[in-house]
């Protein structure tokens, strides 16, 4: 006995420890059927990664109770051995993301186009696996960075798995594969300080964008609102490049993916999205998780804008060009599917971190085209999951694994799961039958585009107008997203140290639109505008509006799928709760309930109401809606609680809708609000009221409020 002391077993807490109780029983678990041991309380057995049950995983193997552990601890480096190894290296762009499972569903044949074996037969529906994410950040960034968001998604095919790996923007920063280490390594935290994080606010972003002309019409849209999204499920999706379709006679049709949500599209706003960091990082996440655990499916539409040669030809800008987009208004977007997301992941590593996307991830009846920076990214992604997964066995890990047979002679490798049988394993052989797999004349067939020309580094003339789609996205917003992203570059440029930066993207912007340049300017306090940034292409051509750019001109008019918060105190009136609460059913929203303390609150006939938030933790910031339903003493409780005038004051400058009962006039006017009240701050007398307060919310934002919130 060490130093005297006795040798009883003991938990980590000091408790004396249960010895465990084997049971004869078995139990079976999982979709596998695999039957475990069960513990006397009716859980299975713990055991070793080799299936040996485990008696004590509180303590390691010591000598005496107090001597040094033993080596012959198995148990205890297995697991030590195992936990060390967890971490895979981050994606290198993208890190941060979240995915769920669902399907694609077809509304019509397009045999007509295309023989890929997912378009030919109304009704059907291909599993899909989505992954929405970041880009800049690393994986523990905030979801509300301002960002290009990630839309992967990867469809399980009959023929193969079809990866299309777009984003929530339909261009990019730039023209050539070979600029992106420079753009990512720009756009990142710089290398000497490694900060800052999940931002482009620096000085080495917009160097590299004020360097890089051809990235100006990425840059609108990444000032604008479309990278504030409010969550995933309001957000567009495209696949950026051009592709082609290619039916069964061989016939090529040049096609750009969207995908639409069925909730249209909503951003937060710039000031909400710095809040909503703070209080909730994994925002974006928690919504998807939550909307689809609830039954309420997010869903897309599958949209395709089909164009042929002739078209390419006589457009204004060459389809290759992937810093530019074809407007709606030229070519629609015919909607040929939905894609349904219905299931989360069982487990976040397995599934969403080990999905490994890669646009080389094509089948029959789709293919490339030459756009430089799409044939750059089939190298890319292939030669990442290498890294990142460890060998070129990551098809076999079941998200990447294709749902429809596969066989082939490549074999061995780290991890090898799925192992060919038999003796063959190369073609051409003589084994008949028994020799594996052949060539099939239905296999995937590249289009037989002519190519010829010398070999040269060389960015085609072409692609040489930089600043005309710029100024088509800036002119077809509404004047209050033209103002957000007057604000989000005077933001973001503020943050850069070198003046001769902030110069140099002021005078691009004048090649874009000058009162944009003199707003920018002004914000930025410089005393004189610099002049024009040349053009590599000199006369920008004046370009229609096309309002399918915009966000505010194809608002829903509808409430759906967004959540109402409602601060309640004891004696808080309860027929109108339940007066709001069957409004905000009706319109497919939600509600949640926000008290001074989280267990909940008395209401006015007695019933106790559980509440999700208390006030500290459920800043206005997560709702779409406020509603401020306290008693007097109530109003009064909260208007000396600093946290509650601030999720009114900032509902108020976030141009939400606000409904209050005349109870809560003391917390309006603590918020300083009680004087400014406009239309869409709405008195909630009775049950009627709810119901006319959330058709108001339809508009989701009162924007003519906007002015009177911003001075500066
Ligand atoms: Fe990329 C990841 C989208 C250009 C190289 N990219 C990645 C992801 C998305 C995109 C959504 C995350 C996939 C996931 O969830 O796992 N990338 C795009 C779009 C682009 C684009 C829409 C332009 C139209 N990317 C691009 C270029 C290159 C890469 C030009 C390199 C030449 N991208 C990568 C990568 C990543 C990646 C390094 C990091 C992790 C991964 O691939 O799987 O290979």
């Amino acid at each position: 006995m060490e130093n005297g002391k006795a040798a009883s077993q003991h938990n980590s807490n000091g408790q004396k420890r249960q010895s465990a109780q084997f049971a004869d029983q078995q139990v079976t678990l999982g979709e596998g059927g695999e039957t475990h041991q069960v513990a006397g309380n009716g859980t299975p057995v713990l055991t070793t990664q080799q299936g040996v049950p485990v008696a004590d995983d509180q303590n390691s193997l010591k000598v005496g109770s107090r001597g040094p552990t033993a080596l012959e601890d198995f148990h205890f480096r297995e697991k030590i051995f195992h936990f060390d190894h967890e971490r895979i290296p981050e994606r290198v762009v993208h890190a941060r993301g979240y995915g769920a499972h669902g399907y694609f569903e077809l509304y019509e044949s397009l045999s007509d186009i295309t023989s890929a074996d997912i378009f030919q037969r109304p009704g059907e529906k291909t599993p899909a696996f989505v992954r929405f994410s970041t880009v800049a950040g690393n994986k523990g960034s905030a979801d509300l960075a301002r960002d290009v968001r990630g839309f992967a998604v990867k469809l399980y095919t009959k023929e193969g798995n079809w990866d299309i790996v777009g984003n929530n923007i339909p261009v990019f920063f730039i023209q050539d594969a070979i600029k992106f280490p420079d753009l990512i390594h720009a756009a990142k935290q710089e290398p000497d300080r490694g900060f800052p994080q999940a931002q482009t606010a620096h000085d080495n972003f917009w160097d590299f964008a004020s360097l890089m002309p051809e990235s100006m019409h990425m840059i609108m849209w990444i000032m604008s609102d479309r990278t504030i999204p409010r969550s995933f499920r309001f957000m567009e999706g495209f696949g950026v490049h051009t592709f082609r379709l290619v039916n069964a006679e061989g016939k090529s049709t040049f096609v750009k993916f969207h995908w639409k949500p069925k909730l249209g599209m909503q951003s937060v706003v710039w000031n909400e999205a710095l809040k909503i960091n703070g209080a909730d990082p994994d925002f974006h996440r928690r919504d998807l998780w939550d909307a689809i655990k609830m039954g309420d499916y997010p869903e897309w539409e599958l949209g395709l804008q089909l164009f042929d040669e002739d078209f390419a030809e006589k457009f204004d800008f060459d389809v290759l060009d992937a810093t530019k987009l074809i407007p709606e208004e030229v070519v629609p977007v015919r909607r040929v599917g939905r894609l349904v997301l219905d299931r989360c992941v069982d487990n976040f590593f397995a599934e969403t971190e080990q999905v490994a996307f890669c646009t080389q991830n094509i089948v029959p009846g789709i293919d490339f085209t030459n756009d430089p920076l799409l044939q750059g990214r089939n190298f890319s992604y292939l030669d990442t999951q290498l890294k990142r997964l460890g060998g070129p066995n990551f098809t076999h890990i079941p998200i990447n694994a294709p749902k429809c047979p596969f066989l082939n002679f490549q074999q061995d490798g780290h991890m090898a799961m799925t192992n060919p049988k038999g003796r063959a394993n190369y073609e051409p052989n003589s084994w008949g039958a028994q020799g594996g797999p052949r060539e099939s004349p239905k296999g995937y067939h590249s289009y037989p585009a002519e190519e010829s020309g010398p070999k040269l580094r060389i960015r085609p003339e072409s692609f040489a107008d930089h600043y005309s789609q710029a100024r088509q996205f800036y002119i077809s917003q509404t004047p209050v997203e033209q103002d957000h992203i007057a604000r989000a570059l005077i933001f973001e440029l503020s943050k850069v140290e070198t003046p001769a930066i902030r110069m140099r993207i002021v005078s691009h912007l004048l090649n874009i639109d000058e009162e944009l340049a003199q707003q920018v300017g002004d914000g930025l306090g410089l005393k004189q505008l610099p002049k024009p940034a040349e053009a590599a292409k000199p006369t920008r051509k004046d370009l229609k509006e096309s309002p399918a750019l915009s966000i505010l001109k194809n608002s829903p008019n509808s409430f759906k799928g967004r959540k109402i918060g409602v601060v309640l105190t004891d004696g808080s009136d309860m027929a109108l709760l339940q007066a709001l609460k069957k409004a905000v059913k009706e319109e497919g929203a939600l509600l949640e309930i926000i008290a001074p303390k989280v267990g909940g609150v008395t209401a006015s006939d007695g019933t106790w109401v559980e509440a999700k938030q208390k006030i500290n933790g459920g800043p206005s910031v997560l709702y779409d809606a406020v509603v401020l339903l306290p008693s007097k003493e109530g109003a009064k409780l909260l208007s000396m609680e600093s946290t509650a005038r601030d999720f009114v004051a900032d509902a108020f400058a976030h141009m939400k809708f606000i409904g209050y009962v005349e109870s809560a006039m003391p917390l309006l006017e603590k918020a300083c609000i009680a004087d400014s009240l406009d239309e869409a701050c709405i008195a909630l007398k009775d049950g009627a009221d709810t119901t006319k307060f959330v058709e108001a919310c339809r508009q989701v934002r009162f924007w003519e409020r906007a002015s009177k919130v911003h001075a500066v």
